[in-house]
């Protein structure tokens, strides 16, 4: 494998991908990215951007199969993966929250004790009960958490939630906030000397434009 060129995984397409090739972008970095392509290398700049399921890019950061990645930090605090977080990106935020159905009552954390709650998010809500010293079953499914309580599948849920609209739409409400996220760098744990310059050349350029905007 090549030492001198970062490899950089983003999501191929979801809510990341678009700010993520956008900060690329603005950082000066030219890159073909013809439609499908799973992977490009850039023109002017020693990187190859590797487009990837948002869930599959720790993983391959810890492997070093990818030396940077862009994701989440809610995806990135889940799979508990031995990678660097760098650089905190600023978009895609939001937070990872519980839910109830919006006719129960709910007089704080410890309601919660002995409930079901349906999550994608087994880890960080397991973590969270733990420390809030409450016993619930974690119910973990792959997706359409939000109808669980309405069809009987569990009494709460933990979810992403940004504007609310979904919990709202399936008669739930907004609880608890147990992690606020938004897009983050993180970085491979065996960066050789030339992939750690290229990185603290890509931070500086990032930093630059985050200033500009602010
Ligand atoms: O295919 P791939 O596995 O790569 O993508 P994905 O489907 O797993 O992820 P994607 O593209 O949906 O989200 C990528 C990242 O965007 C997430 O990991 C979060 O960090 C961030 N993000 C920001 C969100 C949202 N906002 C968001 N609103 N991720 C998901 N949602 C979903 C949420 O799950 C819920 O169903 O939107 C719904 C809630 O939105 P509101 O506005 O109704 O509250
Ligand atoms: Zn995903």
């Amino acid at each position: 494998m090549n030492d001198d060129i970062l490899r950089i995984a983003i999501q191929k397409s979801g809510r990341l991908s678009e700010d993520s090739l956008k900060l690329i972008k603005e950082c000066g970095i030219r890159f073909d990215n013809g439609a499908g392509k799973l992977k490009t290398d850039a023109t002017n700049f020693p990187a190859q951007i590797l487009f990837l399921r948002d869930d599959d890019i720790p993983g391959y950061v810890e492997d070093g199969v990818a030396h940077l990645g862009i994701v989440g930090g809610n995806v990135s605090e889940e799979s508990d993966k031995n990678v660097d977080t760098v650089h905190k990106l600023g978009f895609s935020k939001c937070r990872l929250s519980i839910g109830v159905l919006s006719e129960h009552q709910y007089d704080g954390v410890h309601d919660l004790e002995g409930k079901s709650i349906a999550t994608t998010y087994p880890r960080l809500l397991g973590k969270y009960l733990e420390a809030n010293g409450v016993k619930a079953q974690i119910h973990e499914i792959s997706g359409s958490v939000e109808i669980a309580p309405s069809i009987g599948l569990a009494d709460a849920v933990c979810d992403i939630v940004s504007s609310g609209s979904t919990l709202l739409s399936n008669g739930l409400k907004e609880v608890e906030t147990i992690f606020r996220s938004e897009a983050v760098m993180i970085a491979s744990k065996q960066l050789s000397q030339t992939q750690q310059g290229l990185l603290d050349q890509l931070l500086f350029r990032i930093k630059s434009v985050q200033e500009a905007k602010n």
